[in-house]
C-alpha cells in the first residue's frame, strides 16, 4: 500500500539540503573552462594598452609572427576585413574588439596572439610593438562634461560629446510642487565608488569550430549562454543551430560574467581561421582592469519633508559614468538600469529622477555587481538620505522609516516612479531588526560611551529589490522578451533530468531545483539531476543576473512539475481503474477519493508511461514549460550595524550586524543563509576596504588583489541572521521570491550609516566609501566630508 512522503526527508522545499554540487567541488572534481583541454588546442593571450587615451599611429607585429609556435596575431586592421573590429553592445552602443582607430581604457585590447601554449603566446604579445600618441584623459563625469573635453567616442556618427544618455522619470511638477510646501528640504551628495565584482575564476573561453561539420562549440564563462549564441550568431554571422555554447561549472559570476568581452570574440574567429580549439584564459588583472566594473555613480539627492518625519517628495539625479563604451546588460527601456526601484518601501506620493551617463576613458561597465540593475545604488543612497533626514529633523532613525513604510495592506503597491510592489511586512522585519540590536539598551550605551570619548554608532538600511526581469511585456534585452523556462523528463524508473534556461555560478540551483520537483511531485530530490548551461540540451532562457533564477526559472520548474503530475493524474487513473475525477494527490502520490488505501506512486506512473499507458495517450512523461511572470518579485530586508570608531586612527569595527530577510517561502534555508552572508560580506568589503580607482592620467588604481581587498574569514565581522518574517509572493507558484543579492544591496549602506551615526555632532554629512582609515579620520579631524573618488576630490 503507498502512503504520502514526507517533504522534509526527500529534500522537497524547506529542507536544508546539503549542496549536492559541493560533492564535485569540494574534491576538485569541478569543470571549469580551463580545467577542459580539447585535442590540438592552442592558447590566446591579450595584449592590452597600457595607455587610457590615445590615437594609434601604427602596429608593428612582424617580431611576434617570427616568434616559434606562434599560429596567429590578430589586431583590429585584420579583425576590420572581415567587420568584427567593433561588436553591438547590450545597450544599443558598439564596444571595440581590437582597437583600430584609438585605445579608450586603460586595458583596452589592441591585439591577440594565439601559440602553441600561454606563454609563448604572452611572450610574442610583448613582442608587438604599437606606436601610440597620448591624448587628455577623462576619468570622471564632471571632465566628461567640462568645457573642450576631448570626444572619446569621435568613432560614432552624432556624438559631439561624452553624453551617453539625458533620461528622466517620475513627475517633475508635481515633485516641484510638493518640494514648495515642505517644512524642511534635506539635501546629500555622494559617489557609490567604482567596485567590481571579481569572481575567484577570471574570464574565458574555449572556442572549437569544425570545418566538417561547420559546428562551433565555445566553452565559456557565461551567466547567459543563450543569450550569448544569439548575439555569436549575429556577430560572427553563423548560422544559431550551428552554435553551440557551454556554460560549465562557473567559479562565481556575480554578474561579471553577463557581459559579451572581446576576448570571447576573438577566440571564436581564431578557431574559425585555424580550424583548431583555441583557449582564452583571463588573468587577475586583465579581469580586474578590463571586464564589466559596477557602480561609479555620482549623485544628488533631495528630499521634502514635513515637521514630523513624513516624506512628501523625492528628488534625485545621477551622473553615471560608464567607461568608453556603454555596455550595460540592462532591459532596454531604462537607461540607468532599475535606479528608480529607489524609494519603493516607502510611501511617497511624488518623487522625479534624472540621470546621465557619459563616456570616459575607463574599462566599460557599470550595472553588475549582485545588484538587479542598479538597485544597489539606489537602495544606498536612498538609505543615506533617510538616514540625513532624520539628522536634520533631528528624529529617530528607526521611527522615520517605520512612519513612512508603505504598509502590509496597502499592496499591491504603485511606487512613485511607476513600479508595483506586491507584498512585504516592512514594519515587522523593522521591529524583529531593533529587538535583536536591542535598539534602545544601544542608544543608552552609545550616550554613556560618549561622555568617555568613545564613538558608537548604529546604522539601519533596509532594501526592497525588484528581482525577476520579465514580465516580457516590460522587460526586454535587445528586443528578446525576458522570461524562462524548465524542462523536466521523468525516465520510467521515476529519475529524473531537470534542464533550465538559467545557469549557476556558486549559488546551488543543482539542489534546489530539484527540491522544487520534489515538492510538486514527491520524487526525491536526489532522484532528480538538474544540468544547465547547454544550448544543444537547455531550453531557451536569458540565464542568471538580477536575482532572476527562482523568480522565473524556478517558477517554470514549479510550472513543468505540474504538467508532468497532469499527465500522471491521467496514467494513476488508468493504473487504479477510475476516472481521473475520482483520484486525488498528496504528495508522491495518487489515490481513489472513496478509498484512499487505493493508491498508485508517481513513480508507478512514471513506469506505465513507457509500458502500460492507456489507449491513445502519447507515451513519455516529459515536458516543457516557459514562464512569462506576471510581475516582479518584491524581498525585503533590514539590516543593522553597530561599530565603534576610532577617533584617532580612523579605524572602525562592526560590533554586531543583524539582519532580517523576507524573500518568501525559502527553498533551502541554508542556501538562502549562505546568499545572506555571502552578501553581507561583500557590502562589508566594499564599505571598508575596496577600493579601485584611476589617476588622472586613468592609470587603474587597485587592478591586484594587494590593492583590491579580497575580505576572508579573518576580517569579516559575523553576521546575525533572522528568518521568521514570511511573506509568500502572491505570484510565484511556490510563493518564492528572489535572495541573491538583497544583502550585497541593502548591506553597505547599514555599515555606512553606521559610522556616519557615530560621528554625529561633529557637522560631518558623508563618507563616502571605502570607509578606510584616513578617509574617516580626515573627517574627523578636520570636521568635514570625505566625498568623491580620486583624482578630484570635494576638497581639491
Ligand atoms: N533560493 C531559495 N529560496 C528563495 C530564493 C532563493 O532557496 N526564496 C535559492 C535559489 O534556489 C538559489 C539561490 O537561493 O539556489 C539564489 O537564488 P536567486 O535569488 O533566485 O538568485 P539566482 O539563482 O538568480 O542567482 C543570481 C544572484 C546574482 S544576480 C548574483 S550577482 C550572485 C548571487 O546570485 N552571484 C553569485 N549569488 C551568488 N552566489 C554565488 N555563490 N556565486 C555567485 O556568482
Ligand atoms: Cu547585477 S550582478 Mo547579478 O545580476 O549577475
Amino acid at each position: 500500500m503507498s502512503q504520502a512522503v514526507d517533504e522534509i526527508k526527500i529534500g522537497g522545499l524547506g529542507a536544508s539540503r546539503r549542496r549536492v554540487e559541493d560533492n564535485r567541488f569540494i574534491r576538485g572534481k569541478g569543470n571549469y573552462t580551463d580545467d577542459i583541454v580539447l585535442p590540438g588546442m592552442l592558447h590566446m593571450e591579450i595584449l592590452r594598452s597600457p595607455l587610457a587615451h590615445a590615437r594609434i599611429k601604427s602596429i608593428d607585429a612582424s617580431k611576434a609572427w617570427d616568434i616559434p609556435g606562434v599560429h596567429l596575431v590578430l589586431t583590429g586592421e585584420m579583425m576590420a576585413t572581415r567587420n568584427l573590429a567593433w561588436m553591438p553592445t547590450l545597450s544599443y552602443d558598439t564596444q571595440a574588439v581590437l582597437a583600430t582607430d584609438k585605445v579608450r581604457f586603460q586595458g583596452q585590447e589592441v591585439a591577440c596572439v594565439i601559440a602553441d601554449d600561454p606563454y609563448i603566446a604572452k611572450d610574442a604579445c610583448e613582442a608587438i610593438v604599437v606606436d601610440y600618441e597620448p591624448l587628455p584623459v577623462i576619468v570622471n563625469p564632471t571632465q566628461a562634461v567640462a568645457e573642450g573635453a576631448p570626444v572619446i567616442r569621435d568613432d560614432k556618427e552624432n556624438q559631439p560629446d561624452n553624453v551617453i544618455y539625458d533620461w528622466e522619470v517620475g513627475d517633475r511638477d508635481g515633485t516641484d510642487r510638493a518640494f514648495a510646501g515642505a517644512d524642511l528640504v534635506s539635501k546629500l551628495e555622494l559617489h557609490y565608488p567604482r567596485s567590481h565584482p571579481s569572481p575567484i575564476e577570471c574570464c574565458g573561453s574555449i572556442a572549437d569550430f569544425n570545418r566538417a561539420t561547420s559546428k562551433l562549440t565555445v566553452y565559456m564563462t557565461t551567466q547567459a549562454p543563450h543569450i550569448i549564441r544569439a548575439a555569436v550568431a549575429m556577430v560572427a554571422e553563423l548560422p544559431e543551430h550551428m552554435i553551440r555554447i557551454v556554460s560549465p561549472d562557473i567559479g562565481g559570476g556575480f554578474g561579471n560574467k553577463v557581459p559579451i568581452y572581446p576576448g570571447y570574440v576573438c577566440s571564436i574567429l581564431a578557431s574559425i581561421l585555424l580550424e583548431r580549439p583555441v583557449k582564452w584564459i583571463e588573468d587577475k588583472s586583465g579581469n580586474l582592469i578590463s571586464t564589466g566594473f559596477a557602480r561609479d555613480v555620482y549623485l544628488k539627492g533631495e528630499m521634502a519633508l514635513r515637521k514630523d518625519g513624513k516624506i512628501l517628495a523625492v528628488r534625485m539625479h545621477t551622473d553615471a559614468d560608464h567607461g568608453a563604451f556603454f555596455s550595460d546588460a540592462q532591459p532596454s527601456k531604462f537607461k540607468i538600469g532599475l535606479m528608480h526601484s529607489a524609494f519603493a518601501a516607502y510611501d511617497i506620493p511624488v518623487a522625479h529622477l534624472t540621470a546621465r551617463g557619459t563616456y570616459s576613458n575607463k574599462a566599460p561597465g557599470g550595472v553588475a555587481y549582485r545588484c538587479s540593475f542598479r538597485v544597489t545604488e539606489a537602495m544606498f543612497f536612498q538609505e543615506r538620505m533617510v538616514q540625513a533626514a532624520a539628522d536634520d529633523l533631528g528624529i529617530d532613525q528607526a521611527q522615520i522609516r517605520a512612519m513612512n513604510f508603505v504598509r502590509d495592506d496597502q499592496f499591491p503597491h504603485r511606487t512613485p516612479f511607476g513600479f508595483l510592489t506586491d507584498s512585504g511586512q516592512y514594519g515587522k522585519c523593522l521591529d524583529v531588526a531593533l529587538k535583536a540590536i536591542d535598539y534602545e539598551n544601544f542608544r543608552r550605551e552609545q550616550a554613556e560611551a560618549r561622555s568617555r570619548g568613545r564613538l558608537l554608532g548604529l546604522g539601519i538600511s533596509t532594501m526592497t529589490e525588484p528581482l525577476g526581469a520579465g514580465n516580457s511585456r516590460e522587460y526586454d534585452i535587445l528586443g528578446i522578451k525576458m522570461f524562462d523556462s524548465a524542462d523536466l523528463k521523468v525516465h520510467m524508473t521515476g529519475k529524473a533530468i531537470l534542464r533550465t534556461g538559467a545557469k549557476t555560478q556558486g549559488q546551488g540551483h543543482e539542489t534546489t531545483w530539484a527540491q522544487i520537483v520534489a515538492h510538486e511531485l514527491g520524487i526525491p530530490a536526489e532522484d532528480v539531476v538538474v544540468e544547465e548551461g547547454d544550448t544543444d540540451t537547455a531550453p531557451f532562457g536569458m540565464g542568471t543576473y538580477a536575482s532572476r533564477s527562482t523568480p522565473v526559472a524556478g517558477a517554470a520548474v514549479a510550472m513543468v512539475s505540474r504538467k508532468i503530475r497532469a499527465k500522471a493524474r491521467k496514467l494513476a487513473a488508468h493504473l487504479l481503474e477510475v476516472s481521473e475525477e475520482d483520484i486525488e494527490w498528496e504528495l508522491g502520490r495518487f489515490y481513489v477519493r472513496s478509498a484512499p488505501d487505493r493508491g498508485v506512486t508517481i513513480q508507478e506512473c512514471a513506469i506505465a508511461a513507457y509500458s502500460n499507458m492507456p489507449d491513445g495517450m502519447e507515451p513519455g512523461l516529459e515536458n516543457t514549460a516557459y514562464y512569462d511572470p506576471p510581475n516582479l518579485t518584491w524581498p525585503f530586508a533590514v539590516y543593522i550595524a553597530t561599530v565603534e570608531v576610532d577617533p584617532q586612527t580612523g579605524v572602525w569595527d562592526v560590533l554586531k550586524l543583524v539582519a532580517v530577510d523576507d524573500c518568501g517561502v525559502r527553498i533551502n534555508p541554508m542556501i538562502v543563509e549562505g546568499q545572506i552572508m555571502g552578501g553581507l560580506t561583500e557590502a562589508y568589503a566594499m564599505s571598508n576596504m575596496q577600493f579601485i580607482t584611476f589617476d588622472a592620467e586613468g592609470n587603474c588604481v587597485g587592478s591586484n588583489y594587494m590593492d583590491y581587498l579580497l575580505p576572508t574569514a579573518w576580517e569579516t565581522p559575523g553576521f546575525e541572521l533572522h528568518s521568521e518574517v514570511v511573506t509568500p509572493c502572491p505570484h510565484h507558484p511556490i510563493g518564492a521570491k528572489g535572495i541573491g543579492e538583497c544583502a550585497a544591496v541593502g548591506g553597505p549602506a547599514a555599515f555606512v550609516n553606521a559610522v556616519m551615526d557615530a560621528l554625529s555632532g561633529t557637522g560631518v554629512r558623508n563618507i563616502d566609501m571605502p570607509m578606510l582609515p584616513d578617509r574617516v579620520w580626515e573627517a574627523i579631524t578636520y570636521r568635514r566630508d570625505v566625498s568623491g573618488a580620486p583624482p578630484v576630490r570635494s576638497d581639491d
